[in-house]
């Protein structure tokens, strides 16, 4: 793991009117019913809604297979934004299944736990939703797939979460990026915490399954990339596709987002590298679209497409002074924050016991009265709460900028707090 990973942040800042980011799910816990879960739906198959095991309240949600079936318990309509990234987090233990995986959260994202613990365990996934949501994937699900007994879930917390990417200077990279002296390297982070979600990525319309991209008909994902105001002199983009069925990924570039050059094609199972063309460089800004089409074939037999991309990467030479950077993303979220102030965590610093913690915070004063604040920062993990370190500061109206110390005791696994001291209401974690 990165080192930044094995901290969760949670920011908090306080005002007298506020408004929630947390995402309303019908019946979170469960708990609301009478002969079934109000606004939840069992797909098929045998499911339960469980009473007196669970970890918050009474009630729970399980599915029980035969270890040769798939169902889930289906969500009403949720109102997610389109190209947003959200943060669910749900409870969920295995009573004693076997076998297959427990799927969770949207059909866009959906994330495999594969062998639950028997306790009651807590899961985050973090998703970004495609550039468009029809209405007949706009819900979550909980089930199973191919498992043989019963996997049960409970609490579940929709939240809009905001990326915070490591920053060195003038440079921001996130998870999966890299600058070594002018070489970068960008390997999206589909394998981590992150999901789909990392910071080149733009937006997509495609499917997404605990690690891969699932692409159909129409499927398509667009990456910029840029850092800084470095110029790109060489670039070479790289896709995996780790499993094939029909149709041919088309990998594309562009300078402008709007203008696209085909770079090559793969329509098997395999890897393919693609330089930049010479012409389209230098350039400070390189789009890539990856996209599912059919197969130019003689005949009636063209499937629209049928892959899934395993592995995405893109290396470039930069110009400008070497550097050393190891990017990494923190994932905010913000359940509760102050209509008076607009907030952006800019960065939480090193998250090394010795190194350079800071949390770093934009925040716009949308009054035209001053407002003092106390900007807290506190650390804990495991029901243990650290003592907070505070500062103080008056956000004149427009522009403010915050900068809160604080001490990392050990490497261990600590939730990040940020406060900004009575009269100011606002929250945010990971
Ligand atoms: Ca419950």
């Amino acid at each position: 793991m990165k080192r930044l990973s094995q901290i969760a942040v949670a920011v908090a800042l306080t005002a007298q009117l506020s408004f929630a980011q947390t995402v309303e799910v019908p019946n979170p816990s469960f708990e609301q019913g009478d002969a079934n879960p109000a606004g939840w739906r069992l797909s098929g198959g045998n499911g339960q809604w469980l009473r007196g095991d669970a970890p918050a309240g009474q009630r729970a949600l399980a599915a029980t297979g035969t270890g040769e079936d798939s169902n889930f318990w289906r969500s009403d309509e949720i109102a997610f934004q389109p190209s947003t990234v959200y943060r669910l987090c749900f409870r969920g233990r295995s009573l004693g299944a076997e076998g297959g995986t427990p799927v969770t959260g949207p059909v866009f994202a959906n994330r495999d736990l594969g062998q639950m613990p028997t306790q009651w365990t807590t899961y985050t996934s973090i998703f970004m939703t495609p550039d468009t949501i029809r209405p007949d994937e706009a819900w979550l699900r909980f089930g199973q797939w191919m498992t043989k007994g019963m996997v049960a879930f409970d609490a579940l917390e929709l939240t809009v979460a905001q990326p915070v990417y490591r920053r060195q200077g003038d440079l921001v990279l996130g998870a999966g990026e890299s600058l070594s002296e002018h070489q970068y390297r960008f390997q999206a982070p589909l394998n981590s915490e992150s999901g789909n979600q990392s910071r080149p990525l733009v937006r997509h319309r495609c499917n997404f399954n605990s690690n891969r991209w699932v692409f159909g008909r129409d499927s398509e994902v667009v990456y910029r990339h840029e850092l800084g105001n470095r110029t790109q002199t060489a670039a070479t983009v790289e896709v995996t596709v780790g499993w094939y069925a029909g149709g041919e990924l088309v990998v594309e570039a562009s300078r402008d987002g709007e203008s696209w050059r085909a770079l090559g094609t793969l329509g098997e199972k395999g890897s393919v590298a693609l330089p930049i063309p010479a012409d389209l460089l230098p350039a400070q800004t390189l789009w890539i679209r990856l996209r599912a089409q059919a197969k130019q074939r003689v005949g009636q037999d063209s499937d629209p497409g049928s892959f899934q991309v395993h592995a995405y990467s893109y290396a470039a030479t930069l110009d400008g002074p070497p550097a050393d950077v190891r990017g990494d993303t923190h994932f905010v979220a913000v359940p509760v924050s102050d209509p008076r102030l607009k907030v952006r965590v800019e960065g939480v610093g090193d998250g090394l016991p010795g190194g350079d913690n800071v949390v770093l915070a934009k925040v716009e004063n949308t009054t035209a009265q001053p407002i003092d604040v106390q900007p807290t920062v506190t650390l804990g993990r495991a029901g243990q709460t650290l003592a907070p370190r505070s500062t103080k500061a008056t956000l004149r109206p427009g522009d403010n900028e915050i900068r809160v110390p604080y001490d990392l005791p050990d490497t261990g696994e600590y939730a990040l707090a940020l406060t900004l001291g009575a009269g100011v209401e606002y929250r945010a974690e990971t």
